[in-house]
């Protein structure tokens, strides 16, 4: 049988995590090794494994409105910086799409 999916299982409430904000589309909860003082996942409910899949512009408008309102909710609208990390070469490890948001210090351009 295939692993089951760790972010599915997290939307599912199987597998605990710190819930930030929810919708009907998309779940968003911090991140378990924070790379900055705030980092939190913003994942669609749908089983989409990265971006080259194809996740259509629905399914990026509400991730995007996702990263947005945790912005907001957690007080750093002012400076925030989105990654999506799809493929492994780019150092996806969690094989269904996320946007990281991450915010609270300074970042370095170009990234590493
Ligand atoms: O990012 C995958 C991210 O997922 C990485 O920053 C760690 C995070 N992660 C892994 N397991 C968990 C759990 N259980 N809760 C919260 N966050 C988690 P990637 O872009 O694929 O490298």
């Amino acid at each position: 049988m295939a692993e089951p999916c760790l972010f599915c299982e997290i939307v599912s409430g199987r597998v605990p995590a710190r819930r930030v904000y929810e919708d009907e589309r998309v779940l968003a909860f911090h991140d378990i090794n924070p790379m900055a003082p705030v980092h939190v996942l913003v994942v669609p409910k749908v089983h989409i494994s990265c971006a080259a899949d194809d996740p259509g512009s629905e399914v990026w408008g509400a991730v995007m409105d996702g990263a947005v309102r945790v912005a907001e909710l957690l007080g750093v609208s002012g400076g925030y910086r989105l990654v999506v990390n799809s493929g492994e070469q780019a150092g996806q490890t969690i094989p269904h799409l996320h946007v990281h948001v991450l915010a609270g210090r300074r970042f370095n351009w170009p990234p590493g």
